[in-house]
């Protein structure tokens, strides 16, 4: 894809020099991840509307969420009503995977991986679904019937929603992605997987890629703000901090909930 090329090509952009944008009369909102925290999304909701009024008339409204909308918070169900039943209005909606969306998907197809999941907070969305937890049954059997319960409940649209969430958006001099890239590789050998789940080879990773790379999953206590990526993960479910990354002509700056309290975690 011509995408990956630019990045890991040989023209590249020194940001230092020439500050990274987004394209003209677009402003971009993107939000990390919302693990279960349909509360903090709609207060988040409500601050970029009234940021909006700001912009003028012409200017195209992006708003990318950066997936991780399932598991740890007590309203994974309600944060996907949210975001089907109630979109930002006049925007342009960007839908991302994360990890924790892409288990789901697959515990749907293979319930072996129920231990996993619930080791990341899964029993929390199934709970949302109101899914009775199948206590006393021998594992495989109890994560059987838990995804036996999970087909049922799961409404037509949800499964719709998280079936065509995308794992990477690009914008002007941004790309979008819920975890990272797996640096050094063309698009071509990158592993979804990577897109979704990869930390330190990535964290750690100093070079430029051509494009500043928008990016949450890994917890940050403030938006983590590198020469060659933004990492906008603060930990919402846990922290009441939901946070959202404004983008507009060569300006960056932050929205974010207020701290509403712990979750219960599940
Ligand atoms: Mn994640």
């Amino acid at each position: 894809m011509i995408l990956f090329d630019f990045i890991f090509g040989r023209k590249k952009r020194d940001f230092s020099k020439e500050p990274p944008s987004v394209p003209d009369k677009t402003r971009i909102y993107a939000i990390g991840d919302i693990h279960g925290r349909a509360d903090l999304l709609e207060a988040l909701h409500e601050n970029i509307l009234n940021d909006a009024k700001t912009a003028h008339g012409d200017m195209e409204m992006v708003v990318v969420y950066l997936g991780d909308y399932m598991d740890r918070g007590a309203q994974s169900r309600q944060a996907l009503d949210m975001l089907i039943a109630s979109p930002l209005v006049d925007f342009e909606h960007v839908y991302l995977k994360g990890n924790h969306d892409d288990a789901l998907l697959t515990f749907l197809e293979d319930s072996s991986i129920g231990p996993d999941w619930f080791s990341i907070g899964g029993d929390a969305c199934l709970y949302s679904y109101q899914i009775p937890p199948q206590n006393g049954l021998s594992a495989r059997k109890k994560f059987k019937q838990l995804q036996e319960g999970l087909r049922s409940a799961l409404p037509d649209d949800h499964l719709a929603f998280l079936s065509n969430l995308k794992l990477i958006y690009e914008a002007g001099d941004y790309i979008f992605v819920h975890a990272g890239v797996m640096p050094g590789r063309p698009l071509s050998k990158q592993n979804p997987a990577h897109l979704m789940w990869v930390r330190d080879e990535f964290l750690n990773d100093e070079r430029n890629y051509g494009k500043i790379i928008v990016h949450g999953h890994t917890i940050t206590a403030k938006p983590d703000i590198r020469a060659n990526r933004i990492g906008i993960d603060t930990g919402a479910y846990a922290t009441g901090i939901l946070t959202c990354l404004v983008l507009e002509g060569t300006q960056r700056r932050f929205l974010t909930t207020e701290a509403v309290g712990l979750s219960k975690p599940a």
